[in-house]
């Protein structure tokens, strides 16, 4: 059975699905962007999550996720994970992106959780290529081995931009 995969043009927070997955940074602290979006409507319970995350680990190193609360969101859970910051493309981005979306659909799965949706993680302040980026997305979601498991894998596009570009290369 093939994933579900469905493109829309949303703003995350109001998305209702087990859970949301938040382009958050290394340190758990919140930020702006979809992070801010995410704490500000999710409410204090999330950062209150996010300190016993740093308490016990220290933050979240760049592709790696971790899972909290949705709290006040309509999603059940966010996971969190940090996109790599855009330096060239010799740095590793590519790979770090990709382990972005492989972790999150993982640490998912091992949360029982089958309805999940995902920004554009790193295309915004963390200044990713868009068209690369919505490439890394795609091919990772649609190669995940257990992504039959899911019910439903959610593309949320912020930006027209990015929106175009996700139709374009799922039409292709
Ligand atoms: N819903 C869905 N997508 C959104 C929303 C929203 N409410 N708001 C923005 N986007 P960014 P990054 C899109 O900058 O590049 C934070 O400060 C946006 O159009 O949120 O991974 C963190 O704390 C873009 O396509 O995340 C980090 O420090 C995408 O989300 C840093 O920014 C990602 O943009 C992470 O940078």
């Amino acid at each position: 059975m093939k994933t579900n995969i469905q493109l829309i043009q949303a703003d995350i927070t109001t998305i209702d699905v087990d859970v949301i997955v938040n382009a958050a940074n290394s340190s758990l602290l919140g930020g702006g962007g979809v992070d801010g979006a995410i704490h500000y409507k999710g409410g204090k319970t999330i950062l209150d999550e996010y300190i016993a995350i740093r308490n016990k680990q220290g933050g979240c190193a760049t592709g790696e996720a971790v899972i909290t609360t949705g709290s006040n969101l309509p999603a059940k859970y966010v996971i969190h994970t940090v996109g790599p910051v855009w330096q060239g493309g010799n740095k590793n981005e590519a790979q770090l992106l990709e382990d972005c979306y492989t972790n999150s659909l993982r640490l998912a799965i091992e949360n029982k959780l089958s309805s999940i949706a995902f920004p554009n993680i790193s295309t915004g302040i963390y200044r990713f290529p868009k068209e690369q980026a919505a490439m890394i997305a795609i091919q990772t979601i649609k190669n995940f081995p257990e992504g039959h498991q899911f019910e439903k894998v959610l593309l949320v596009c912020f930006d027209e931009e990015n929106f175009l570009i996700y139709k374009r290369i799922l039409e292709a």
